[in-house]
């Protein structure tokens, strides 16, 4: 009888042993980002106050007192920490001199039943394997801590592993910066971005320059609810604050214990108005200015003088000493021309020195202060517009107007840092919840955060070498909290850090989510605060065989289930659960939710698609949208759903620069006599108005005859809906064209580049 119970007992340890291998690690153990490889094994190892760590060399002290600093936070004590040669039983063992590979950071982590071992390639792997221990920590009190047994071996994918804050906009304390070190650490993150000076506030104390502190570190009040909003509001509130040089040092030092370098920005020549105001003489006005109390891009920018040389170079200097990596970041971004088309000296400086245009002038500034910063022994970093003009010599580019600056300056050889807004930029809503508090727009789901790429496929295996890593900014206009901080930023942060520390075989989002929700235990037992639209119904809709629409509901989050009513009620969990997709040729009301048993886990998703001739038909269009805006593709155009509002890259098309033309095949001839576009005009964001719409028809879908067209002067942009009434005319092919606004005029955001045009939907009647 024993030996059938002992027989019972293998096959059903086989059994759960095949289970488990089937399943993958993936879905069970809440680590991210993934690592390489993961083996579980049977068993646990039980860490208690009598545990000891045990490190090999003493240069491995320090993460051995970050493991404790853990533990005394999650359950109130510390361990004793010891040198040791070997594990002994029952120790967390820690040791370096794992093969390193090409990038810094690669370990093993091994749990048995008798002991924890870490082997690490330096103290930066062991510190990484101190992360995912980390993870793999009980979220609850205790004083026996039960850790699974497995096997993990691990290496990041990139060297540069970004993550911005900007302090100007709005001003967060040492403290706070620190908590936010302690995020990016958890998630291996390498390099933290420090925004520290902008039009509305310079954060960094310079000794030289005293007026930086007392006049250039404060506003007379700020812009109340959104830029575009009209009329414009502002609070009369004196806001501001600056870092001292001591707590800068503090900072440092603080992320180099968490092996995060810090980079430095110092914003030239633009975005310098709260610098200005406190030295209106190295403007080519002379001022006076005031420290910015709104959002956007201000005219007055560094005059390229001798005395703005020597004040950058002196605050420069001062910056080198702080900061001890070796970038630092002089920002160059949305620099309007506008005071150096005006400026006589600058125009004589651009004969002087042979350059072509205040597009030089500027490569010329930013190439003078990358000369500066050799003499510091510092690599000069700047956002793409150090591109235009001739970039400087060995300058690092951060791609911020998607991908074509970063793959610009990766074929001429220069380190890039993707950071296109579509993927990165973590200011924008991530939820379409009306209740979601309110960003500065577009729309940047985790899901997209997930699928983001640094490494474009335009580029040769040579070219991509350059492509040094990726980071995520978080612009904080809107961000005037701490918890929103953290809101914003978690959990886009878990996906990015899976975008650029794993391997991108092991990339896929459904299992990311499992890994994910049961990771948020964590966050909740460290109080740290996040947003959970991962919870929300996702739709997507399809074309039904030229009859409407078929819309699929889905959620990564597969422990629940979705519930849905077409009848405007809010779903509850007695309605029906959703289970194929619901097809229509008709108006349809969707409202749906995820329900865990009976209580609702997200927000309700509420959609409405309006059935005309267009819905659904074949559509083919002439220009392609943009790589960062054309999800969905010609489709999205006549797929019934009206884009919402924040704009964003599901319901939207843009194209940059570019005109749209959309032939539409109605399958038969039929009798039409309107077509109406919807398009969005939010020239804060870059995006414009067209310059002039037409509706061809056709009924070869080749020779085409025009019965509508209305240019710039007619149009009117306050409506976000061009309706074409023309004389009824029966036709297959319809053509709608709407050319794109041209260049940004000056004196508007984005002056200079090419307008967007964004649409998202043409319907026909
Ligand atoms: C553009 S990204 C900026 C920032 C704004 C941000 C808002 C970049 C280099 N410049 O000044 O805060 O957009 O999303």
């Amino acid at each position: 009888m024993i030996t059938r119970i002992r027989f019972y007992a293998f096959i059903m340890m086989l059994w759960t042993a095949n289970a488990l291998h089937a399943q993958t690690y993936h879905d069970r153990l809440p680590l991210i980002p993934a690592p390489d490889s993961v083996r579980e094994m049977a068993g646990q190892f039980v860490i208690t106050p009598q545990t000891m760590i045990v490190v090999s060399d003493d240069s491995l002290r320090p993460e051995a007192f970050l493991l404790n600093a853990l533990f005394q936070k999650m359950y109130g004590f510390s361990l004793t920490i010891v040198k040791g040669e070997k594990p002994n039983a029952g120790s967390l063992f820690l040791a370096s001199g794992l093969a390193s590979g090409k990038i810094p950071g690669a370990y093993q982590l091994k749990v048995t039943k008798n002991h924890v071992f870490i082997k690490g390639d330096a103290a930066v792997g062991v510190f990484y394997a101190v992360q995912t221990l980390g993870q793999l920590l009980p979220a609850g009190k205790s004083n026996s801590i039960t850790v699974p047994c497995v096997e993990i071996m691990d290496a990041p994918r990139f060297s540069w592993r970004g993550m911005h804050l900007d302090v100007s906009r709005h001003f967060f304390s040492v403290e706070f910066v620190k908590r936010y070190l302690d995020h990016l650490a958890r998630y291996k993150m390498n390099y933290f971005h420090w925004h520290l000076t902008d039009d509305q506030g310079w954060r960094i104390e310079i000794k030289r320059y005293p007026k930086l502190q007392s006049v250039s570190a404060w506003r007379n009040g700020t812009r109340i609810g959104h830029y575009s909003e009209q009329p414009e509001r502002y609070d009369s509130i004196r806001y501001g604050g600056f870092y001292t040089q001591e707590e800068i040092r503090s900072v440092v030092e603080y992320a180099a214990k968490l092996h995060i370098t810090v980079v430095p920005e110092i914003e030239m020549p633009g975005h310098a108005l709260a610098a200005l105001a406190a030295y209106p003489e190295l403007s080519c006005t002379g001022g006076p200015f005031e420290v910015g109390r709104t959002w956007g891009v201000f005219q007055d920018v560094f005059c390229p003088k001798e005395e703005t040389f020597e004040f950058l170079e002196n605050v420069l200097t001062e910056v080198c000493a702080l900061f001890p990596g070796p970038y630092v970041h002089v920002g160059g971004d949305e620099c309007p021309k506008d005071r150096w088309k005006e400026c006589a000296r600058c125009q004589s400086l651009i004969k002087k020195e042979g350059l072509k245009d205040e597009h030089e002038l500027q490569s010329w500034f930013v190439q003078r202060i990358g000369r500066f910063l050799q003499t510091k022994n510092k690599k000069l970093i700047g956002w793409d517009e150090i591109l235009e003009g001739g970039l400087a010599p060995d300058a690092t580019v951060m791609s911020w107007r998607g991908y074509s600056g970063g793959n610009e300056a990766a074929r001429q050889k220069h380190d890039v840092v993707m950071t296109p807004t579509g993927y990165c930029y973590f200011d924008y809503f991530q939820s379409r919840n009306s209740s979601e508090p309110l960003a500065i727009g577009g729309y940047l789901p985790l899901e997209r955060v997930y699928a983001f790429e640094p490494v474009s496929a335009e580029l040769s295996a040579e070219d991509a070498r350059y492509i040094i890593g990726a980071q995520a900014n978080l612009w904080t206009e809107y961000i005037t909290s701490e918890e929103k901080v953290e809101y914003m930023l978690l959990p886009r942060l878990c996906a990015l850090s899976e975008v650029v520390w794993s391997e991108t075989g092991s990339r896929n989002y459904s299992r990311f989510i499992s890994r994910l929700t049961a990771h948020f235990k964590l966050l909740d037992y460290l109080g740290i605060n996040y947003s959970k639209a991962v919870f929300d119904v996702q739709s997507e809709v399809m074309p039904n065989n030229g009859r409407g629409v078929s819309v699929s509901l889905s959620s990564p989050y597969k422990l629940g289930m979705i519930r849905y009513t077409l009848d405007g009620v809010d779903p509850d969990h007695s309605s029906p659960v959703y289970a194929a997709p619901i097809l229509s040729d008709q108006s349809l009301w969707i409202k749906a939710a995820v329900f865990d048993g009976f209580t609702r886990k997200g927000t309700i998703l509420e959609q409405v698609y309006r059935c005309n001739l267009a819905t659904g038909k074949e559509i083919v269009l002439a220009n392609k949208p943009d790589e960062e805006y054309c999800r969905g593709g010609g489709f999205t155009l006549v797929n019934g759903l009206t884009g919402s509002l924040p704009w964003n890259g599901a319901d939207w098309l843009g194209f940059r620069g570019t005109d749209l033309v959309a032939v539409i095949d109605l399958g038969q001839a039929m009798s039409i006599s309107r077509v109406a576009l919807d398009v969005l005009r939010d020239e804060g964001s870059w995006i414009h108005y067209p310059r002039r719409v037409e509706v061809l028809v056709s009924d070869n879908g080749s020779d085409f005859t025009s019965v509508y067209s209305l240019s710039k002067e007619y149009l009117d942009p306050a409506n976000r809906l061009v309706k074409m009434k023309f004389d009824r005319v029966k036709t297959r092919y319809v053509k709608v064209v709407a050319e794109n606004a041209g260049s940004i005029p000056d004196g508007m955001p984005g002056a200079g580049n090419p307008a967007w045009l964004f649409v998202d939907e043409i319907s026909v009647e």
